[in-house]
């Protein structure tokens, strides 16, 4: 009684996987957190908590490993429709990649989400919001992309920034206006870049609507010159720049991550030596996405050993999307991370934390559990914590905390 309460809360009989960049495999037995201002105020063994140190409130981790918030740095989560008539086909032996060409596969969801209004594009996106936040995901990207025209981009945009107004989770988002080219633009792909480089992203970007850039660089979407060019208006516009580069073809897109200084490279499964070395002098990002792997039955792999190798950080996401990635599971992408690319658990739970935290230009904000940083963190109910690499389809989270509070785990 009468004590002044040093910290907000507490967290007692906790084990912690800090997951911090210089040592992700480092753990605390018998640990404790503590939040002040809804930051990191302490952590370590409970043994060495400060004397006299005193909480507004206690809580009992139950024995539970407390680690970051997941982070998923590559999702299309807000899209209006589905796609499993192309599972049909491709379970027949039809290509992702011929059902594009056919019209098909990313245009489908272009029709769908250009019809819904901005309601029922909020209302099918939350279900898919709320399985990752079930999950422990404090942190989600969010592209445009199946918009394609000014307002329907616009309007998947503000619905990806009112899901982080309307949500306790944190949204970037990302302008992916170059995924597709248009069928209205069909044989003028360079008059739509110069639509995007000259209206749609400075349009955009003056809205507050976009965090960062992104495309597709590939054979059945833009070439390497087109994408340079909308990368040189982001740096006018002073947006950092990442790229869906090699998912099915290697133009180089990797090499222009990295003269670009990119925040991230995604897909990869196919990128030169030249790429690879290219992403580690500039500091970006590998985004992998085994989930667009498992969907679409891909033989191809990330260079994983080639990456680690060359000291390249690895992040890991789900890619949710209604075509190459109907998963919107952060537990799922570290499962297949680890069974289809070959990373170890802690590799892949860095990739699903601090190395997301990268991708997204946030190191400093989250993703690891570091005095100082946002209190974004989840308990789970595993003995260790590479179970939730080991397990598919079930979920051990017991508790959410964003930014300090508490989050009730949605229904
Ligand atoms: N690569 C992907 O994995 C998604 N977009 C992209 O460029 C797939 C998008 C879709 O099929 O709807
Ligand atoms: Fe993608």
């Amino acid at each position: 009684m009468g004590t002044t309460a040093t910290w907000d809360a507490l967290w007692l009989d906790v084990h912690l996987l800090p997951l911090a960049p210089a040592d992700p495999a480092a753990t605390v037995r018998d640990g404790a957190l503590a939040v002040r201002d809804g930051r990191i105020a302490w952590l370590g063994p409970r043994a060495a908590l400060p004397e006299g140190a005193t909480a507004a409130s206690t809580h009992d981790g139950g024995g539970a490993w407390l680690l970051p918030g997941f982070i998923d740095c590559h999702t299309h989560v807000v899209h209006a429709g589905q796609r499993s008539e192309e599972f049909e086909l491709r379970m027949q032996g039809q290509s992702y990649e011929a059902i594009a060409r056919r019209g098909g596969g990313i245009l489908n969801t272009v029709r769908a989400t250009r019809a819904a209004s901005e309601e029922e594009l909020l209302a099918q996106s939350l279900p898919r919001v709320r399985n990752l936040m079930r999950e422990g995901v404090t942190t989600l990207e969010i592209k445009s992309g199946y918009g394609l025209e000014p307002e329907s981009e616009a309007r998947m945009l503000r619905v990806a920034r009112r899901l982080g107004r309307e949500l306790p989770l944190r949204v970037k988002t990302s302008f992916l206006g170059a995924h597709a080219l248009p069928p209205e633009y069909a044989g003028r792909a360079d008059d739509y870049v110069a639509l995007l480089c000259d209206h749609m992203l400075p349009a955009l970007a003056a809205q507050g609507l976009v965090d960062a850039v992104d495309a597709f660089c590939e054979g059945i979407a833009f070439s390497t010159a087109q994408v340079e060019r909308l990368f040189e208006t982001a740096r006018r516009l002073k947006l950092p720049v990442k790229l869906h580069a090699g998912q099915l073809s290697d133009l180089g897109g990797a090499e222009l991550v990295g003269r670009f200084g990119g925040l991230s490279a995604d897909h990869l499964e196919e990128v030169s030596d030249v790429g690879i070395a290219a992403l580690r002098a500039a500091g970006s990002v590998a985004v992998l996405l085994p989930g667009a792997i498992h969907f679409l039955r891909e033989t191809r792999r990330p260079p994983v050993a080639k990456l680690r190798a060359a000291g390249v950080a690895m992040a890991l996401a789900s890619d949710c999307n209604p075509g190459s990635s109907p998963m919107p599971s952060i537990l799922a992408a570290l499962n297949l991370g680890c069974l289809l690319l070959g990373l170890t658990p802690t590799e892949a739970l860095a990739g699903a934390t601090c190395h997301a935290a990268a991708a997204l230009g946030l190191s400093g904000e989250t993703g690891s559990l570091e005095i100082g940083k946002a209190a974004d963190f989840a308990l789970w109910e595993v003995e260790r914590p590479a179970q939730l690499c080991a397990t598919l389809g079930f979920n051990a989270c017991r508790q959410v905390v964003y930014q300090g509070r508490c989050r009730p785990l949605p229904g």
